[in-house]
């Protein structure tokens, strides 16, 4: 009898979190930020970049959110001292909004906008305090 509700609850944190993707084209690279938990692999990536994985709060990325990337770029919500820009890929905030054309300069994300992060042993790692909201095992994308 358990089965049945479970399944429920699953069934509506899909819906949820597949409900954002009308954002992604906002973003640089926002379907390919690394997850940075400790211990995640290296093709895993967070489902979403302005919501904390609770599903229903904005991370402070989310929080700043504008769909005007040339607004938030040079900010750096989660204020880990690194832009949206650098972390997305877009250190010097060319990207525009739908113009493939423009996309070449980008480089790989290296880490989340919305929560802050440190460079620990070559990579971005969540920092400690924040792993109890960012990282449970069942948010991201492989
Ligand atoms: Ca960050």
């Amino acid at each position: 009898m358990a089965t049945l509700p479970k399944i429920c609850i699953w069934c509506v944190i899909v819906a949820i979190a597949v409900s954002y993707p009308h954002y992604y084209p906002y973003v640089p690279n926002s379907r390919n930020v690394p997850y940075t938990c400790p211990g995640a692999g290296p093709n895993e990536k967070f489902l979403r970049i302005g919501h904390w994985p609770n599903f229903f709060e904005r991370n402070p990325f989310g929080q700043n959110f504008s769909l005007d990337w040339t607004v938030i770029c040079d900010l750096d919500p989660d204020m880990d001292n690194r832009t949206s820009g650098e972390e997305l890929g877009d250190p010097n905030c060319q990207w525009i909004h739908d113009n493939v054309t423009t996309h070449t300069f980008l480089t790989e994300a290296t880490s989340n906008p919305g929560i802050a992060e440190e460079f620990v042993n070559g990579k971005y790692v969540v920092l400690e305090h924040l792993r109890g909201i960012a990282c449970p095992e069942a948010f991201i994308l492989f």
